[in-house]
């Protein structure tokens, strides 16, 4: 602790001692185990200047995370009680209609969210590593002022290290661990979200500052023997004692960058498609592929959701209600009436998406037939029985839009009973989960 400004330890400045003197002297006596260890960090590219540029990519990249993933949340249909968690109590998001185009607008959503959060982790953990003698800064605080800056930095290192690890944790294993991940992920953003916005609320002059104090142009031509330590300041980011550098800044910087292009690179495919999903080492593509026309990612097969011949065979039907009266249809009466094609995408929460070529009978045409010509919403079953995604349902556009579909084949073949055979829901736009494969019955509520 550097107390030189402080003439034989009198309180000179009020702001400091916003705490009685006692606590603040206590703590500064008391330090906890451990910390001498966390003040040996010597790095001499630790500065305002790493910090603010890390910072500055972090505060344009990190609000189309956030904002994606509450979108995200919109999009699974609040207003219905299907978006999870169910009931936020005031953190409920003003909902909208999800829109149906551009039929790839989830697709660039989640795409979005999920392969820029992945793309963001070497920056984010740089950027802890740059300010983390700070974090063990002690006394923790002396004053009121300090120790809520302090609490909302716990809530942005804690909510965006919990987010990381929930998301991850989400993509790669999703369906194993079920429902939970999604209710903690949207608390967790929150917690992330109002640290984030003191945090800036705060820091945004310093990081001007520090952005300003050298020049991108200087620290890209500066190698690592020149490397020197920004001007010490009590209190900074700066080492007392900074060590020789073992790599400059613009070292620190390609590496950082470089693992961020290396997170693209090994996501993007899972979303981009064609040769490029061989580069796509992390999971969140679909584990199990089907053949021929539908070799395209399953999500859950007819076997892991337990469908069975006799639900899917020739005693198959198709039940529409919400009219007069109950409208049955077999297999053979679908593909009798009037059937339209469009290509479409699938675009999973996960952030895996594959765009694909569906034919079917449009659901509007059904709601027609079923005597509820202009719906307000679709409720969607699945012969399925267990399961949280045997059942979905769709606002008016979902249903009225021309290119939504009750799916019967793919890319010109017979669906798979892994994609939904015998009929399957594909709807322009909507979140993959909503897109109910083997359906049985769809339940058309009038306005
Ligand atoms: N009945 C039923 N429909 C379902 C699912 C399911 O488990 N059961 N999975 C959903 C999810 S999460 C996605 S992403 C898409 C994936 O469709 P696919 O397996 O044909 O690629 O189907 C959706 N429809
Ligand atoms: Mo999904």
């Amino acid at each position: 602790m550097d107390h030189s400004e402080e003439p034989d330890g009198a309180p000179t400045d009020a702001r400091r001692y916003g705490f009685p003197r006692r606590l603040w002297r206590g703590l500064d006596e008391h330090p906890p185990p451990g910390l001498k260890r966390a003040t040996r960090w010597r790095s001499p590219l630790r500065g305002l200047w790493l910090t603010s540029a890390l910072g500055s990519v972090l505060l344009i990249t990190l609000p189309v995370v956030t904002i994606t993933g509450l979108l995200s949340y919109i999009a699974y249909g609040p207003q219905f009680g299907q978006a999870i968690p169910g009931d936020v109590g005031w953190l409920k998001l003003p909902t909208f209609d999800w829109p149906t185009d551009p039929s790839w607008l989830y697709r660039l959503n989640q795409g979005l969210h999920v392969g820029l959060g992945l793309i963001l982790i070497p920056i984010v953990l740089a950027k802890l590593w740059s300010v983390i003698p700070r974090l063990f800064a002690w006394p923790p605080s002396r004053s009121v002022a300090q120790l809520l800056e302090r609490i909302s930095l716990l809530m942005l290192v804690g909510g965006i290290l919990f987010e990381i690890i929930t998301g991850v944790l989400n993509i790669q294993y999703d369906y194993i661990f079920g429902f939970s991940f999604y209710t903690a992920h949207y608390y967790g953003a929150w917690v992330f979200i109002a640290g984030f916005v003191i945090h800036i609320a705060i820091k945004i002059p310093r990081m001007r500052l520090g952005l300003r104090s050298m020049s991108m142009r200087r620290v890209l031509r500066t190698n690592t023997r020149d490397t020197r330590p920004e001007p010490y300041e009590p209190d900074g980011l700066v080492a007392a004692e900074p060590g020789p550098a073992t790599i400059s800044r613009r070292g620190a910087l390609a590496l950082v960058g470089g693992g961020a292009v290396f997170m693209a690179v090994i996501t993007a495919g899972q979303t981009l498609g064609g040769w490029t999903r061989q580069t796509a080492l992390l999971l969140p593509r679909g584990r199990t592929h089907g053949d021929g026309p539908n070799d395209f990612q399953i999500n859950r097969t007819a076997a892991a959701a337990r469908i069975t011949p006799d639900l899917t065979g020739e005693r198959w039907r198709l039940t529409l209600t919400g009219g007069p009266s109950p409208v049955v249809l077999d297999r053979a009466m679908l593909t009798a009436m009037s059937q339209h094609t469009a290509r479409l995408p699938i675009a999973c929460v996960e952030g895996w998406s594959t765009t694909e070529t569906w034919t079917g009978v449009p659901l509007r045409d059904l709601a027609r037939l079923a005597g509820v010509p202009e719906p307000r919403s679709a409720f969607v079953r699945s012969v399925e029985r267990f399961g949280a995604f045997n059942r979905a349902t769709l606002q008016a556009n979902q249903v009225m839009h021309p290119d939504s579909l009750l799916a019967l084949r793919v890319n010109d073949a017979d669906l798979s009973l892994d994609h939904g055979f015998p009929a399957r829901i594909i709807v322009p736009a909507l979140p993959g989960v909503h897109n109910t494969k083997w359906v049985a019955s769809i339940d058309f509520r009038a306005k």
